[in-house]
């Protein structure tokens, strides 16, 4: 009896056709149209399966090879698919995987699928089960934000978070850049950000930031993964680092002093200063001319010290800055306080407080991204027993994290306007890349599940099962994780 097919997230269509398994040997060969943006595909294809199969995978191009020849994964575009950039289908058996996708970032996909497949057959061999699966997601945002700037988290690390988020199919990654304890991003007009506010991280531990170089290799690792970088520059409150480096942004004309605590709220921008207008254009203008995606996010939670007016003009003065940088502007949940464009993309997150606005703005024709604290915020402690996290919105047990549904969360959300999920991992207590992932595993899998699988394709007691065959995969990877009670794992 064949163990049970245990991808993550759950795809849409998987049928075992019952043919022999294909092997893994020295033989086996990827082999791709010679394209310059398949080329990059095939080798991450190439080192993925080399790296789970236990040995080197060779990439051919489709013009010099052989058809026929055996043991070849073959990558292809194709057009008879389900609509959408990112759906594929993943054809196996003796001999040959067919890989197929509309588009690059759709055989992406298919890849880590069959990464997932991979499993130990007879005698230690390496193979993959004969199935076909065919497969496209229920969202177009299936993301992950992760504060660096309560604790920097260097380029390396955020490459095997980008890496985790590619293996469960996440494709935003947004990066909380700024808040009062520290500036991560070298912003060219603004040279002091970095220069004077990039040392500090929370509890006096050492600070860092991404230079242009850092941060170009950051989107180009995600790019070629299928995961994209949403920046955010948090205004007008979480402002201390920026208050600290420029001391004309605030009323005495002098620096705030720097701040390593933890507290909320107590930092903010004046719309009534001069500097304050040429401040955001200029740091919304860079930092939107440094990404290629989409969307920038103006941040504009938890100000707690101003008045509804000058927030509104504040969020509006921010939100007018990326648009005239060509992008659309993502903010958080306060912002639907404020009056905002059809296709603002609103992030829910603050499960405490009345969702009563936040419905409106989506009956105004906002786009609702879903991060609720209770369930996303992977930052929550597990239990009472768990160390690292904070508490506000509740522990957050696997199955709470897998357990929900977007589209009827918040009573009164039109299903249309939820553009997608997203998970976010908060560093005030999260030291280094142990930390990080400890909270990220297994709990992203679960969001990611939510986020990619149909409403009826989702069983908890099937997840279960699916999860504990990847602990393995972490293990090999060396990452921290949680072994939750929830699962029985297999070690
Ligand atoms: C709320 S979520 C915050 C962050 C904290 C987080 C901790 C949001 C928009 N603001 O400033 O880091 O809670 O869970």
């Amino acid at each position: 009896m064949p163990d049970a097919i245990a991808v993550i997230p759950q795809p849409a269509d998987v049928e075992r056709t019952g043919d022999e398994p294909f092997v893994l040997t020295e033989a086996t060969t990827v082999v791709v149209d010679g394209r310059p943006d398949l080329i990059g595909i095939a080798v991450l294809a190439a080192d993925l399966l080399g790296r789970v199969g236990g040995r080197a995978v060779e990439v051919r191009y489709a013009e010099n090879s052989l058809s026929s020849a055996s043991g070849v994964v073959r990558l292809r575009l194709v057009d008879s698919l389900p609509p959408g950039d990112e759906a594929y289908r993943v054809t196996s058996r003796s001999g040959r995987i067919d890989l197929e996708a509309r588009t690059p970032a759709g055989l992406v996909r298919a890849i880590v699928t069959l990464r997932q497949l991979i499993e130990s057959g007879p005698g230690g061999v390496m193979q993959v089960p004969a199935v076909r699966i065919q497969d496209a997601p229920r969202y177009q945002w299936r993301g992950l934000s992760v504060d660096v700037a309560r604790h920097f988290v260097p380029v390396r690390d955020l490459k095997v978070v980008i890496g985790l988020m590619a293996h469960y199919k996440l494709n935003v990654l947004h990066l909380h850049l700024t808040d009062d304890q520290g500036w991560r991003l070298h912003v060219r007009s603004r040279p002091l950000l970095t220069r004077l506010s990039s040392s500090t991280s929370v509890g006096g531990d050492p600070g860092g930031f991404y230079t242009a170089e850092d941060y170009a290799d950051l989107v180009a690792y995600g790019a070629v993964r299928g995961v994209r970088i949403v920046p955010e520059i948090d205004v007008p409150g979480h402002v201390n680092a920026a208050t600290h480096a420029y001391g004309e942004l605030n009323p005495t004309g002098e620096p705030t002093d720097e701040y390593t605590g933890i507290e909320v709220g107590f930092s903010r921008l004046h719309a009534t200063l001069p500097a304050t207008g040429p401040f955001l254009a200029d740091v919304f203008s860079d930092v939107a001319a440094m990404t290629p995606g989409e969307y920038v996010h103006i941040g504009g939670d938890e100000v707690l010290t101003m008045e509804a007016d000058e927030y509104a003009t504040l969020v509006a003065a921010a939100s007018a800055a990326v648009r005239a940088a060509g992008k659309k502007v993502v903010g958080w949940q306060e912002i639907a306080h404020t009056p905002l464009e059809p296709g603002t993309v609103v992030q829910y997150w603050d499960t405490r407080v009345d969702p009563a606005p936040f419905v409106a703005a989506a009956q105004a024709g906002a786009l609702l991204l879903m991060s609720p604290g209770s369930k996303a915020y992977l930052d929550m402690t597990y239990d009472a027993s768990t160390e690292l996290g904070l508490e506000w919105a509740g522990h957050i047990e696997l199955r709470d994290a897998y357990d929900w549904e977007p589209s009827t969360l918040v009573e009164g959300v039109p299903a249309e306007s939820v553009i997608g999920v997203e998970a976010a991992v908060w560093t005030e207590t999260l030291r280094d890349l142990p930390a990080l992932t400890q909270m990220l595993l297994p709990r992203l899998a679960a969001i990611a599940e939510v986020a990619w699988s149909a409403p009826e394709q989702r069983d908890w007691d099937d997840f279960r099962a699916r999860v504990a065959r990847q602990a393995p995969f972490w293990d090999r990877l060396g990452l921290s994780w949680y072994a939750s009670p929830q699962v029985d794992w297999t070690r």
